[in-house]
């Protein structure tokens, strides 16, 4: 995807697109948007002194940061700097804008809800009215402050009618110490790895309400057994080397590339070296429906 980045960078300012994304499409379901049945990912490509203007819409989306320096995301005002490997999540109906204020291009992975936003025709986007970047309504850090230490305040007010306050920023160092622990202290899922999921501390539930997202490790030699699950998964790599298997075919896996599983296929890992995916599903939309299953130890398809 590398060079047709770079091309899209030539081709089309920031500005021009208001977010220059190439979108990853599954061939399967062409003109369409996805890159599995029910989600939608795009590398988005942020040059220096380049902006995203400030939108909203129904579509919740999450950001894994691919590489570069010096790029933000605030969300309703407040400011996020996105280092390599961080998650940032921009939630269904916030305002938000994004800004490279570093030297270097800037690049990751969008993941959003759209299939299941269009599926139930409501789909809405708001563009603010003079199309500058959100003042900054609180400092930057203000929310990983308040929710990034397993507390959340007494008083909930209504979310909706005021800014943003809920965890967003999920950083790469934080995540990757909570999973280095977690392995030395756990036992191997045959089906899953060292497998952890971000969630949304407030409610101990997913990050949003479509889409869960998690990151995995295999140290260097280990391997999953297949294993099928009716979500959907976007596999992102980390660190190190492997592969993937889904259904018959085999991918391999490295930093930043991505790889994208349909539901009910069987998936398993292969790891060559210590290998750390991310992924980003849509468990969280089919538990909320009751639809999500996962295949039982005897292979049996439980309803
Ligand atoms: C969007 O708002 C962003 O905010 C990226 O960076 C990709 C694709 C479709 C609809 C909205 C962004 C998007 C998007």
């Amino acid at each position: 995807m590398r060079p047709l980045l770079d091309r899209s960078g030539e081709v089309i300012s920031a500005a021009e697109a208001e977010r220059r994304v190439l979108m990853l499409e599954n061939p399967a379901y062409p003109g369409e948007a996805r890159i599995t049945e029910m989600l939608y990912a795009g590398l988005q490509l942020l040059l220096p002194s380049e902006t995203a203007p400030c939108h909203r819409h129904s579509q919740s989306a999450l950001r894994f940061m691919l590489e570069g320096k010096g790029a933000h995301t605030a969300v309703d005002g407040e400011r996020v700097d996105m280092k390599p490997f961080d998650l940032v999540l921009t939630p269904a109906g916030r305002w938000h804008d994004h800004g490279n204020e570093g030297d270097e291009a800037v690049i990751w992975l969008d993941g959003l809800d759209i299939p299941i936003v269009t599926a139930f025709g409501a789909s809405f986007a708001q563009s603010a009215v003079d199309k500058t970047n959100t003042p900054a309504m609180r400092p930057a850090g203000t929310s990983r402050a308040i929710f990034g230490e397993n507390m959340r305040p007494l008083h909930q007010p209504a979310i909706r009618t005021e800014a943003y306050r809920g965890l967003f920023h999920y950083p790469y160092e934080r995540w990757r110490e909570a999973l280095k622990s977690y392995s030395r202290d756990s036992e191997f899922d045959p089906r899953q790895g060292f497998a952890m999921e971000f969630i949304d501390p407030q409610s101990g539930k997913a990050v949003l309400p479509t889409m869960s997202a998690g990151v995995r490790l295999l140290s260097s030699g280990s391997s999953t057994i297949p294993y099928r699950t009716t979500e959907s998964q976007v596999f992102v790599g980390v660190e190190g080397r492997g592969s993937i298997r889904i259904s018959e075919m085999q991918f391999d896996i490295g930093p930043r590339d991505i790889v994208a599983a349909p539901g009910w296929a069987k998936r398993s890992i292969v790891a060559e070296t210590d290998l750390v995916l991310f992924d980003f599903s849509d468990r969280a939309a089919q538990r909320q429906l009751g639809l999500w299953r996962e295949e039982r130890v005897d292979g049996a398809v439980p309803l």
